[in-house]
């Protein structure tokens, strides 16, 4: 039987005076653990020990031979996992003079000098026994016989050791289960022979022995400071040391001697002397030699392998990964503008090092003008995630200056980038110019004074102006009343907003304008007037009000009378405050409180006083001449600072009158002067004033650093984008606007009377009626005896001197063309007679090299010969604006046939458009003004030409044409549509 909590074996007693007992109360108390800790003990035991008996471990009866016969006896026991066993047990308390003896087979010591034998045997205490103990015992002795056969001679039996328990077992032990195990170990040696008998004699005990183990120990093979040191048998003393000689492992050799240990009888290997070092090339990893990776190599001096030049590896590197490289530079790098943003995108490098930690960093340089260099680009600069370190291959930047070059230097880096020396690192630079920009908007406005009808405002200049803010535009209304609002100006970061209703709340918005137009209204803001006054005081102000109003219309008659009695006058009188101008917004429409008009100086009997009326006289003190940088007609043109007393330096450009002008020169030279000083207008060349009180005299204007747009557009050939180019036309075309707004005819518009800034906004320049084409070598006597710049000049003008706004708008096509072609000479070699004789004939200059056909067409539109049929500039500035607004509409090129150089293009009829065949709906709606109703055709599902012809007034008004001037114009110009598809001839014909 064997109880136990864990199964652990308890054996059975052998009987006393022949009666068996039940074996002890298994053990439950040790911990699991213990039990654990246990087993790996004796595995490591185990490995540097070899078992040469085992009897635990002996199948079937093992033989061993029992002296007398009934002495010691074998009986089949189960272990632990109920495995059998054999346990050998005598009991023979009871009589005198016992002698029995348990002897072992032969056992081979396997050339062990010394080994340990290890019983494991329960004990009976003898006082337990019932009725005396008189010859019991408690010991038995162990015996060994060492031979070189297995010859028993048990008269040669030596004594090893009498063995005692450490704990005997009583009757109350029984009656609990309780086993009293006792293990003793004893070491045998040296021996000499190739095996040994052991013997067990018992005195007269009660013992069962449950197993006997005869074990040596051994150093077991070892790599040790690259060598290895084999499987070692102990010396045959127990203090004995052995010392072994050890190999160096493959690819290493000694380190000044060979290596040595020593190892002792308890199986260690102690005491190392020298060690193995891995040959060059080679580097040690887990007790081995590993030749170099690829990328590696090891020199004599070093343990390890290093990197190859131009290879590195960092500390986070695991020893197993090769050197690596930092990666070579991106790949198929792209730039995009948007306005002041770039996004810029590139492909992973082609080498990334051998790494996968390849990241991006981008470097901003502005292109500092005039060759001065790069120069990085501040802290203002935004990347968008950010500027170092990135794991895409995209970065957003942001917040650029408008039309700056830049230049990024875009680097992968990886890892081991930072150890690479500097050369070793690999860029790809893009260079990139942004476009123009509005400037961001207000962010903050602020409520000062408050009145009954009066609230005063301030905000802060926009965070990003992206240019010269040359006013603000504050928008306001009652709340809740937005579909009425009113907007006034201001140069100013302030202002006073009067006219308002008293303990009423109004929205504020504002927003800033530079040459790039709007940028976008501030947040609404909503402030509130002051309460109403008393009942008292509410008629004291009526009657004020009504006073007051009285006053106001009397004024208004004067005013209106002195307007009306001279024109001279009227303009002086009717001058708006030029910081402030006021228009209001009705459900819509815009109504001008008044319109400024041009004065021509001729009105003036004495031209001086127009220059004293329109310009501001500067002491020339503040004057400095810098550098010429052109010749004028009367003299040098120079440039230098203007230093006026408060204001900010500013660089200017300074015309001066060559010394002994006649009194007509001084006039004519100034004349243009008067005309500029009517003008205030971010496309109108800026007059600063003028110098009369000293010599030389001179007109200062705006310093524009790029110069005139022809010479500019030739230097830069190819170099915009069509955007930029676009931008540039919007510019001069606004400033166009102003001056036909203004009345005033340039009659020399062309691309060497722009002037470009170094923000590439452009402004006419060049005023000053017969005397601009006085001086303009471009001008020629037409046959009426006037001098006329033929290739710019629309039909009507050069034949009847019809110079109106109507045929600035000619001047303003061929301009184009020129931007278009990049400073292209219109019509080329021509002579002015053959350019007036086919412009006659119905022939038009092409359409420039890669330009958009939308351009094209608009032109086209300016040349018209019915000079009522040609854009007005502000149709014009707003359809360039919806181009830029819209650059997809730019896409389309214009067909190659109206490229070819040198020849002319037939111009379609007013009806007709030259490129019908290829227009889409959306085109055709765009040249008679309608584009607005676009999306409603296609909606209709009118998406192409054909259909649209068949559509009759009614379909129109289905579409959502409700106007009935919309209408007439759509249905006009559908029937002739319909005409012109009949018409198989085609309308484009090209002559030489
Ligand atoms: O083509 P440009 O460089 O630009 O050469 C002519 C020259 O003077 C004679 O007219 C230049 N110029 C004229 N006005 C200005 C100005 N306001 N700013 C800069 N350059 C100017 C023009």
């Amino acid at each position: 039987q064997s109880l136990s909590c864990f199964n652990f074996p308890f054996y059975r007693l052998p009987p006393i005076n022949g009666t068996s007992t039940t074996g002890p109360k298994a053990l439950c108390r040790l911990a699991f653990l213990f039990i654990i800790v246990l087993i790996c003990v004796i595995y490591l035991f185990f490995l540097l020990t070899v078992n040469l008996l085992d009897s635990r471990s002996v199948m079937g009866d093992p033989g061993w031979v029992a002296y007398p016969k009934n002495g010691w006896e074998e009986i089949g026991e189960v272990d632990e996992d109920y495995a059998p066993i054999h346990t050998y047990q005598v009991c023979r308390v009871m009589e005198q003079n016992q002698n029995n003896w348990l002897h072992t087979n032969w056992i081979l010591t396997e050339g062990a000098h010394r080994v340990f034998i290890e019983l494991k045997f329960t004990l009976r205490d003898c006082n337990s026994l019932p009725g005396g103990v008189g010859t019991c015992k408690e010991t038995f002795n162990m015996y060994y016989y060492e031979t070189n056969d297995w010859a028993l001679k048990e008269s040669r039996y030596i004594k090893i050791d009498t063995i005692a328990a450490d704990e005997s077992f009583t009757e109350l032990d029984l009656g609990d289960r309780v086993m009293k195990l006792n293990t003793e170990v004893r070491d045998l040696g040296p021996l000499t022979r190739k095996g040994f008998y052991l013997a067990f004699q018992d005195l007269g005990a009660c013992i069962a022995l449950v197993s006997v183990r005869v074990f040596y120990k051994r150093c077991p093979f070892l790599v040790k400071s690259l060598a290895e040191f084999p499987d070692t048998i102990p010396g045959s003393e127990a203090s004995q040391l052995v010392e072994v000689v050890g190999h160096c492992v493959n690819n290493s050799l000694p380190l000044y001697e060979p290596p040595r240990m020593h190892c002792s009888t308890e199986g260690e290997w102690l005491v190392p002397i020298g060690k193995c070092v891995c040959q060059p090339g080679f580097e040690e990893l887990n007790g081995l030699c590993h030749v170099c990776k690829p990328g590696f190599y090891r020199s004599p001096g070093a343990t390890a392998c290093s990197c190859e030049e131009r290879h590195y590896k960092i500390e986070s590197d695991p020893p197993s990964m090769a050197c690596t490289r930092p990666p070579s530079a991106p790949r198929n790098a792209i730039s995009n503008v948007n306005e002041t943003s770039v996004f810029l995108e590139w492909s992973v490098p082609m080498e990334t090092g051998g790494r996968k930690d390849v990241r991006y960093n981008i470097l901003c340089r502005r292109v500092l003008p005039e060759g001065r260099g790069l120069e990085e680009c501040g802290p203002n600069v935004r990347f968008l995630p950010r500027r170092l370190g990135l794991s895409n291959t995209s970065v957003m930047v942001a917040d650029l200056q408008s039309h700056t070059n830049y230049s990024f230097l875009l680097e992968a880096v990886n890892g081991v980038s930072d150890l690479a020396k500097e050369h070793a690192r690999q860029y790809v630079t893009l260079n990139v110019t942004t476009n123009q920009a509005a400037p961001s908007p207000v962010s903050v406005v602020r409520k000062g004074h408050t009145g009954k009808s009066s609230i005063s405002l301030s905000w802060a200049e926009p965070d990003r102006p992206n240019g010269i803010i040359l006013e603000y535009e504050i928008k306001y209304f009652e709340k809740e009343q937005d579909s009425s609002y009113t907007i006034i100006k201001s140069k100013e970061t302030e202002m006073v907003v009067e006219g308002l209703k008293p303990s009423s709340v109004y929205i504020f918005q504002v927003r800033a304008r530079t040459s790039a137009g709007y940028g976008a209204f501030s947040r609404r803001y909503e402030f509130q007037t002051s309460p109403y006054l008393t009942a008292t005081s509410e008629r004291a102000q009526a009657s004020i009000v009504a006073v007051a109003v009285t006053l106001a219309l009397v004024l208004l008659a004067v005013v209106a009378g002195f307007l009306l009695s001279g024109r001279r006058c009227g303009y002086s009188k009717a001058k708006q405050d030029p910081e402030e101008e006021k228009m209001h917004f009705h459900n819509g429409h815009i109504k001008f409180p008044g319109v400024r008009t041009y004065i021509d100086p001729l009105t003036y009997e004495d031209p001086n006083q127009a220059v004293h009326e329109f310009t501001q006289e500067i002491d020339v003190s503040f004057i400095s001449i810098e550098r010429i940088i052109g010749a004028g007609e009367f003299g040098e043109v120079c440039c230098g600072p203007l230093r006026l007393p408060g204001k900010r330096e500013l660089q200017v450009a300074i015309k001066t009158l060559k010394a002994g002008y006649t009194e007509q020169q001084r006039r004519d030279f100034l004349w243009e002067a008067s005309i500029m000083g009517q003008f205030n207008h971010p496309n109108i060349i800026r007059l600063e004033g003028v110098v009369t009180k000293s010599k030389p005299v001179m007109i200062i204007t705006e310093y524009m650093e790029n110069g005139s747009l022809d010479t500019f557009l030739k230097k830069n050939d190819g170099q915009f984008t069509v955007i930029q180019l676009v931008g540039m036309m919007r510019g001069i075309a606004s400033g166009m606007r102003y001056l036909s707004d203004m009345g005033y005819v340039h009659r020399d518009l062309a691309a060497r009377n722009i002037l470009v800034n170094g923000n590439l906004v452009c402004k006419v320049s060049d005023f000053g009626l017969s005397r601009v084409l006085e001086d303009d070598a471009e001008a020629t006597y037409t046959t009426r005896g006037g001098k006329i710049p033929i290739r710019w000049t629309a039909p009507e003008a050069i034949a009847f001197r019809k110079f109106t706004s109507a045929s600035d708008v000619w001047s303003y096509g061929i301009v184009m063309w020129e931007v278009m072609s990049y400073g292209e000479r219109p019509y080329w070699e021509m002579s002015n007679q053959d350019v007036i004789k086919a412009v006659e004939e119905s022939y038009r200059l092409p359409g420039p090299m890669d330009c958009p056909e939308a351009l094209y067409h608009l032109m086209m539109d300016c040349w018209q010969r019915e000079r009522t049929n040609r854009p007005k500039f502000d149709e014009i500035v707003c359809l360039l604006d919806k181009f830029i607004r819209n650059p997809s509409s730019l896409k389309k090129l214009v067909n190659s046939s109206h490229r070819v150089s040198n020849l002319l293009v037939e111009h379609a009829s007013v009806e007709g458009d030259c490129s019908s065949r290829n227009q889409t709906v959306g085109d055709w709606l765009d040249s008679i003004k309608m584009g607005r109703y676009t999306e409603l055709f296609m909606e209709g599902g009118y998406a192409s030409l054909e259909t649209v012809a068949q559509m009759t007034s009614e379909d129109l008004r289905r579409v959502g044409v409700n106007l009935a001037g919309h209408q007439k114009k759509i249905i006009t110009s559908i029937q002739e549509m319909r005409v012109h598809m009949n018409s198989a001839s085609s309308t484009v014909k090209l002559c030489q």
